[in-house]
């Protein structure tokens, strides 16, 4: 079975991938072909104008099915501050700009909260998955809270990893083994979920 991943972000298929092999079992996972969209490089860039996660990660998921004609997972996710009422969120990736680089990203983030005590700096990171394959469209979602820290930890990851401490922890994503963060991120409680309706989505299958 071939599986597009509506994404361009290099960290998330690497992800997506590391943690589809937790849930799956190897048999099921030996079965997939995971692509994404530098297999399809004619694709053009799709314009995330959606007022939620759920509307971007259906878009791109739906524009990959159709131009590729293949079963397409599209992750949508972000960081939302409660001191900030929930900002970036949807605007994570862009949220200093729109070609922003995730120290530029990070910089802002770090100046909004200047001054904002720790027990204000709370934040939940949110994955919404969208999977379609013309016949099926599903929506599975994760979150992890956690606090915003005063300036970044380490070297891992990507995105806001270095600034965010997951309730529970001490080390930042970025400071966690990859396989440690694959188990407890929004991206993976999201995929969890997928997990889960995929097996039973192709045991129905193969009875017919
Ligand atoms: P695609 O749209 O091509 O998938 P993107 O990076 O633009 O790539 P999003 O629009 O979903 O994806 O934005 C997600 C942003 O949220 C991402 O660029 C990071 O800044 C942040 N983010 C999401 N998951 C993260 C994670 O696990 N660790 C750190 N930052 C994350």
């Amino acid at each position: 079975m071939k599986i597009v991943l509506a994404t361009r972000n290099k960290h998330k298929v690497e992800e997506i991938k590391q943690i589809l092999e937790i849930y799956l079992d190897p048999n099921l996972y030996s079965q997939l072909e995971i692509l994404d969209i530098s297999n399809f490089p004619w694709v053009p860039e799709i314009e995330e104008d959606g007022k939620t996660f759920a509307e971007n990660a259906l878009k791109k998921a739906r524009v990959i099915h159709e131009l590729t004609g293949l079963c397409s997972i599209a992750d949508d996710s972000g960081i939302e501050v409660d001191f900030l009422n929930g900002e970036p969120g949807i605007y994570s990736a862009r949220y200093a700009g729109e070609r922003a680089t995730d120290y530029e990203n990070n910089e802002k983030l770090l100046r909004l909260l200047d001054g904002v005590p720790i027990e204000k700096r709370t934040a939940t990171f949110r994955c919404v998955l969208a999977y379609v394959d013309g016949r099926v469209e599903k929506i599975f979602e994760g979150a992890t809270k956690g606090k915003v820290i005063f300036e970044p930890r380490g070297m891992g990851g990507f995105g806001y990893d270095p600034l965010f401490v997951p309730d529970g922890y001490e080390l930042t994503y970025a400071e966690m083994p990859k396989d440690l963060k694959n188990r407890i991120s929004h991206r993976s409680k999201a995929l969890q979920k997928f997990a889960e309706f995929l097996r039973a989505h192709l045991e129905y299958k193969n009875k017919f």
